[in-house]
């Protein structure tokens, strides 16, 4: 049986956006990849962000493969890209059978069901554990899987099985498929000069901000994987494909501090030679995480913001004290680590005066790098309620639900034009203001474990 594995072509959506795009591998698909595998099924990918790849292209490369099941995967912005290349698979041959899982779905089973009838399948939560289910399922000919995890058609109606409880081990899980995704084409070139993989540590996130769909995949309980487990991932990168970078996509990497410190002593002990990006939040770390950190050779950490107004970050239940985020800023400078942080405009009960002061926050706290999204609510989260409930939701269009230049509900004081140009400037502000700024000196490490 073949399993091909689609991630549709994101430029297809981004193309307006004047920033330089980064190739990222399609972690989850990676993971469901992994799975297949271990199902005995010959498993095909097309990752046509990385390949360039049209909708043309992907038609021609479905028709040359026949696979018996096709499984894309999506955030909310690609679902009606996933849904088109649906479409194409059963126009090319109808007994294909056609699966929908990752963000979006796990957000909208039902909705992405009913508005793509070319769609047969979609699981919804925690992938491995279902797909591994409805591979055996589909081997055996079945079409209406009573799998937990899983939604169909049923003639004309929509059949939504319950959902599944999470994987308790994660250690459990496969490593994802690295080897059957185009490794050479992830580069993330102004962060790293060789090819760059992704890799999660822990899967969950206990904070409750109300723009994040983190939550909707994972729930508020925060698994961990094992020291050891990643650190043989880490091994098997490095052994296997010749990485030396790794950005680490957890939530909150340092979150767990004896965990965090476990890895990064796993790294130095075994001589691992790689440099790697994580995530943080203001509460999450300290000197003895840093020390660790910089050893290990990380070279970034991301923090979320959002705001510089204290009563916006009230508002969008972002629990940080602003009066720590420089200091913690140059704590992680002064181990030699960068700061990226990221902001959001267009905030619920925004307006001009809290937008400047964001920017003017962001300018000032000394971060390296800055990211500013614009307000969007995703489905799934309290801030798509909140949207909903004001009826403020502009379009259904997914499409548009990217964080650039584009606005699909406004909960703020501020005009869309106005948000978009706020947008740009804080950009333009900010680059500004880092060509000026001079770089901290990185501090000698004395470790002691
Ligand atoms: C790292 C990250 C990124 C990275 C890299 C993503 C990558 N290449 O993997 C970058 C920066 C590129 C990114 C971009 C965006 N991201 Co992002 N990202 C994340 C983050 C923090 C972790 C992603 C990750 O590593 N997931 C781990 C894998 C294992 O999970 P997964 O992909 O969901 O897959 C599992 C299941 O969903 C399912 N599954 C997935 N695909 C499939 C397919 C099939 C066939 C099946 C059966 C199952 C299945 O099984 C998998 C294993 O359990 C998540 C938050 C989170 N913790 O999930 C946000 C998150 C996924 N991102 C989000 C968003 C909004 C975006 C953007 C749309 C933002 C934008 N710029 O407009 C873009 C979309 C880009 C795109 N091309 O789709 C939202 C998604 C919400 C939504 N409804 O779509 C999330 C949840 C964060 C949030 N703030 O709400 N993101
Ligand atoms: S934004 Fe970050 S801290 Fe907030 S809920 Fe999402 S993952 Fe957790």
């Amino acid at each position: 049986m073949k399993l091909l594995l689609i991630h549709p072509p994101s430029r297809e959506v981004y193309d307006k956006f004047e920033r330089k795009q980064i190739d990222r591998m399609p972690i989850g698909l990676a993971y469901i990849a992994a799975v297949g595998e271990q199902k005995g099924w010959e498993v095909e990918i097309i990752d046509a962000e990385a390949m360039r790849y049209s909708l043309g292209d992907i038609e021609r490369e479905i028709s040359r493969l026949q696979p018996d099941v096709i499984g894309i995967t999506c955030t909310t912005p690609l679902y009606p890209i996933a849904a088109k290349i649906a479409k194409i698979a059963k126009a090319i041959n109808p007994q294909i059978k056609t699966i929908l899982g990752g963000p979006h779905i796990n957000a909208m089973p039902e909705d992405s069901l009913s508005k793509s009838p070319m769609v047969d399948i979609v699981v919804f939560g925690e992938g491995e554990a279902t797909f591994s289910e409805l591979l055996d399922y589909l081997k055996r000919g079945g079409m209406k899987p009573n799998i937990r995890g899983v939604g169909y058609h049923n003639n004309k109606a929509i059949v939504l099985n319950t959902p599944r409880s999470s994987i308790a081990d994660l250690d459990s899980i496969p490593f994802p498929a690295r080897h059957k995704f185009p490794i050479e084409k992830y580069y993330d070139p102004d962060r790293y000069n060789t090819p760059y993989t992704l890799m999660v540590t822990s899967r969950g996130c206990p904070y409750n901000c109300i723009f994040c769909g983190s939550s909707v995949t994972w729930g508020h309980h925060i698994r961990f994987r094992s020291a050891d487990n990643v650190l043989n991932e880490i091994g098997e990168v490095i052994n296997k494909f010749g990485i030396h970078n790794i950005t680490f996509s957890d939530d909150t990497f340092t979150l767990g501090k004896k965990r965090v410190i476990d890895i990064c002593k796993g790294i130095i002990e075994r001589g691992y030679d790689i440099e790697f990006l994580c995530s943080s939040r203001i509460n999450t770390i300290d000197e003895k995480r840093l020390e660790f950190l910089a050893e290990a050779g990380c070279k970034e950490i991301s923090f979320g913001v959002e705001s510089g107004d204290e009563e916006i970050l009230k508002t969008i239940s972002k629990h940080i004290d602003l009066n720590k985020v420089k200091p913690v800023f140059d704590m992680v400078k002064s181990f030699g680590i960068k700061v990226h942080s990221s902001y959001i405009i267009g905030n619920p009960g925004d307006t001009h005066e809290t937008i400047e002061k964001t920017i003017n926050f962001a300018i000032e706290s000394g971060t390296d790098a800055a990211q500013f999204s614009i307000s969007t609510p995703y489905p799934g989260t309290t801030l798509w309620n909140m949207a909903l409930k004001r009826h403020k939701l502009k379009t259904l269009n997914f499409s548009e639900y990217k964080w650039y230049y584009s606005v699909v509900a406004n909960l703020s004081e501020v005009s869309d034009e106005d948000l978009i140009d706020y947008q740009r400037e804080a950009y333009r502000r900010f680059e500004r203001s880092r060509n000026a700024s001079v770089q901290n000196k990185p501090k000698t490490l004395q470790l002691k474990y």
